[in-house]
């Protein structure tokens, strides 16, 4: 083992950042806190999107261990800044979670220790399962429009995954290197490729209950991000029928025999 390679982290969190300046602070800082009582050698690369707010600002001068913000000029949404902040990581985990850090932080380590103890390649937070608990306010628009994106997926594209769109997912570092580059999708519809890409390839994802805590103003436009969402979706199959998530080395990975159950 190279001399890098012995000192990457246990686990990379990835936050994109969108105009989080009302709560990007105390959030970052909680999870930072949170990471150093863990015992988990760790990296936060928190990706800002071209807020138009000060929250890279605000995030780099809490000075932070192993901590870095990226910035990127122009606004071109979750996805894209996600697979940005992917590209940097060194984790053998590699996780991304919202920025307003929603999700009890416990699971944190739960994923990391199935990834890197049990092998599991994906490890998704679900918050259909039992244990999980999600409060989240939603306005009757958004709550339409989500039933009707969560059917619509269910049919169309990820059968065996309920909940595509929560905003905590952990990847295994060979599995997120051949992932995100097959990435198309820049918005909120990138929750739904990668786990299209994932099961087409049989990797194994792994559920895990998410238990909200905390909820900071939402950017999901309903109707607007709802339609592009579901034109994106359509594309999926195409896409997969042309070729363009073909990858060898996700072939080879489906192809590993991951024990089940257990822990
Ligand atoms: N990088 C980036 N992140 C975004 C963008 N819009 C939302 N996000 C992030 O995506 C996450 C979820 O967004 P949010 O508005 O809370 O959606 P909701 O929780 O599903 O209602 C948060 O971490 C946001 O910072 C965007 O345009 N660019
Ligand atoms: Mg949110």
């Amino acid at each position: 083992m190279s001399s890098a390679e012995a000192a990457a982290p246990d686990v990379s969190i990835v936050l994109p950042v969108y105009n989080g300046a009302a709560f990007v602070e105390e959030r970052v800082g909680a999870l930072c806190d949170f990471l150093e009582t863990s015992g988990l050698r760790y990296e936060v690369i928190a990706v800002d999107d071209g807020s138009g707010d000060d929250s890279a600002e605000r995030i780099r001068r809490l000075d932070r261990v192993h901590t870095r913000v990226l910035h990127r000029r122009r606004n071109e949404g979750k996805y894209a800044a996600i697979a940005a902040g992917m590209a940097e990581c060194r984790g053998g985990c590699r996780i991304f979670t919202d920025s307003d850090l929603p999700y009890d932080l416990s699971a944190l380590p739960r994923m990391v220790q199935l990834v890197l103890g049990r092998g599991f390649h994906v490890v998704i937070g679900d918050r259909t399962l039992p244990g999980s608990s999600y409060t989240e306010h939603l306005g009757p628009v958004r709550w339409f429009a989500t039933r009707l994106f969560t059917l619509f997926v269910r049919l169309f594209v990820t059968g065996g995954v309920p909940d595509t769109q929560c905003g905590l997912k952990a990847f295994r570092a060979d599995v997120a290197r051949h992932l995100f580059p097959l990435l198309r999708e820049r918005g909120f519809a990138g929750d739904v490729e990668i786990l299209y890409i994932a099961l087409k390839h049989n990797l194994a994802i792994r559920r895990l209950p998410a238990r909200l805590v905390f909820q900071g103003r939402s950017s999901v436009r309903p109707v607007r991000d709802g339609l592009s969402m579901l034109g994106a979706i359509v594309a999926l199959p195409g896409r997969w029928r042309a070729g363009a998530y073909a990858s060898p080395e996700l072939e080879a990975l489906g192809r590993d025999d991951i024990e089940a159950g257990g822990a």
